[in-house]
């Protein structure tokens, strides 16, 4: 039988890839989607979608019982960025959604969890260059603080309530078909819009500020690989480090030239350099590629041609 999945927060940018893999996957019906408001029609207009509130229990509860549903995905989440401006509610919103979940599967309504845990988790006190799985974890955000603190709560609910929980660190995302809202890494998918739009780009973090970064299809391909799994071989309940890519904006902003000679890039710091000054440069993931056999693909010439051709399509 075709497992049944919830995805909350389905509307997001890597909650919708999801939502368009999963479909494909386990067949339409059994793939609801689910947002706190109707935004994006390419998710709402194209399948089963429902309103679900993730910081009322009894909104995500309704809503498992009516489809019957197994396995959640929980992509809801405040980001770094925003997180800083609005702390409480990025409190808020990344624990009491975690908890609504993973006492759903105490519960035994739900069997199976997915949560995205974030590079985030890192801060400026962990060994930046290929930071290791186990490291020491001080992060500066509220984000960051969510993340951690959401990792120790899922390897608690694994081992003493036996819940099959699966998570995954990832490093910034970048993709064509929704925008990312929010975060630190955006630059990174803003850049390729601009390109596309204006030549032209000003840039929020410094030229040489370097990030672990991975494309789309390399993220859903780990979250779908992780939670296909044998359980015996997810060995970390808290959170898997994952990694594709790291470079900077001055490099992609190369990689770009090599399609649009003529594109401009200015450099004009803001408070998120802070954040990123706190993050990791690259990342070590071989406990996910040992354990559960994870391969990214895409390169960062790869990404810039995908993304300069997907874009174009839209733009012109
Ligand atoms: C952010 O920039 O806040 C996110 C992340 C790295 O988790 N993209």
């Amino acid at each position: 039988m075709s497992s049944k999945i919830l995805i909350i927060g389905a509307c997001g940018q890597i909650g919708s890839e999801l939502t368009f893999r999963l479909r494909s996957i386990h067949g339409d019906k059994n793939v609801i989607a689910s947002d706190i408001s109707y935004n994006n029609p390419d998710i709402v207009n194209t399948g089963i979608f429902e309103i679900v509130d993730a910081q009322d229990y009894a909104s995500v509860k309704v809503c498992v019982e009516k489809h019957n549903i197994d396995t959640v995905y929980l992509m809801a989440a405040m980001l770094s960025a925003t997180g800083e401006k609005y702390p409480m509610k990025a409190w808020d919103l990344n624990m009491t959604s975690l908890f609504h979940v993973l006492n759903l599967a105490r519960a035994k309504f739900i069997k199976k969890v997915f949560w995205p845990s974030s590079i985030a988790v890192f801060g400026t006190t962990t060994p930046t260059e290929y930071t290791p799985q186990y490291a020491v974890m001080e992060p500066s955000t509220v984000y960051g603080i969510t993340k951690q603190v959401g990792e120790r709560w899922c390897e608690y609910y694994h081992n003493k309530y036996d819940v099959d929980v699966r998570s995954l660190r990832y490093p910034g995302i970048i993709s064509w078909k929704t925008l990312p809202g929010g975060g630190t890494t955006d630059y990174a998918v803003e850049i390729y819009h601009e390109a596309i739009k204006e030549k032209f780009y000003d840039c929020f973090l410094k030229e040489d500020t370097e990030l672990p970064m991975m494309y789309m299809d390399d993220a859903i391909n780990a979250t779908v690989d992780i939670m296909t799994a044998k359980a015996s071989d997810i060995k970390i309940r808290s959170s898997y480090n994952l990694a594709a890519i790291s470079f900077t904006p001055k490099e992609i902003a190369e990689s770009i030239k090599n399609y649009i000679p003529d594109f401009k890039i200015e450099y004009n710091p803001d408070y998120r350099q802070e954040i990123a000054n706190s993050w990791p440069k690259s990342i070590n993931d071989s406990y996910a590629r040992q354990d559960w056999k994870w391969k990214h693909k895409f390169l960062l010439e790869d990404v810039t041609k995908e993304m300069l051709l997907q874009l174009d399509k839209k733009y012109n």
